[in-house]
């Protein structure tokens, strides 16, 4: 993925033309487009090819079983054109290096979720965020996700993992994060869905966060 705008795209709408349409109108001011479930169950796993035509593809299943059945996902989403894959990290060491190893051989990327952005994530999640964040480092895993909601806990992670992986950070815009503060707290992305694609004007929105985001660096 090239590190351009900064910005990626969380496309979560549920209608494949509208996911083009959105798609088309961001190009150039997004990085890459980020997929997840509601659009793939919604439109089929062939929406990744269409969409790969505008940018990279991060695939969001955050992927979390057994060592097997990640690979047997992660080869499908990989086979589908997605560039990236997001996996829970929480899952442990062999169930990550697996998805590592897969993406590694096929010049692919896996970013491992830390601790995720909303409230409920301080009930558990938190307490393991810095030990995922460890094992993704001593994995070498592409980069983590950690929240725009919690620029220090951003800090944080950034100290544990160095400056070898990537941070990419959801929770921007609906979720109250700001992307010039997750910026600055050390993220490398900003990830940002409803801000975007629920405005009138997808592309304006997307330009107006990556004018912030170039404002702080
Ligand atoms: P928006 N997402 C998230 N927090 O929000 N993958 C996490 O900790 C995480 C995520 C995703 O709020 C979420 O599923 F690990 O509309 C959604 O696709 O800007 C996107 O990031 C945020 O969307």
């Amino acid at each position: 993925m090239e590190k351009n705008t900064r910005l990626i795209l969380a496309l979560d709408v549920l209608d494949s033309d509208e996911a083009i349409r959105i798609s088309e109108a961001v190009t150039g001011h997004v990085d890459a487009i980020k997929v997840g479930y509601p659009l793939v169950l919604a439109s089929g796993l062939q929406i990744i090819g269409k969409l790969a035509e505008y940018a990279s593809i991060i695939a969001d299943f955050k992927v979390a079983d057994i060592p097997n059945t990640n690979r047997l996902i992660c080869e499908q989403v990989f086979d589908a054109g997605a560039d990236a894959v997001i996996v829970q990290g929480f899952t442990g060491h062999d169930s990550l290096e697996i998805c590592v190893d897969l993406a590694r051989e096929r010049n692919k990327d896996i970013f491992v979720v830390t601790e995720m952005s909303h409230p409920g994530a301080l009930d558990l999640m938190q307490d393991a965020g810095e030990k995922i964040a460890r094992m993704a480092a001593d994995q070498k895993a592409s980069g983590v996700v950690a929240p725009a909601t919690r620029p220090e806990r951003v800090k944080e992670i950034r100290k544990i993992i160095g400056n070898e992986l990537a941070i990419i950070s959801p929770g921007v815009g609906a979720q109250g994060g700001s992307a010039a503060d997750t910026i600055m707290a050390g993220t490398d992305w900003v990830i940002v869905g409803r801000k975007i694609y629920q405005s009138d004007d997808p592309a304006k929105a997307a330009k107006d966060i990556v004018s912030e985001i170039k404002d702080v660096l």
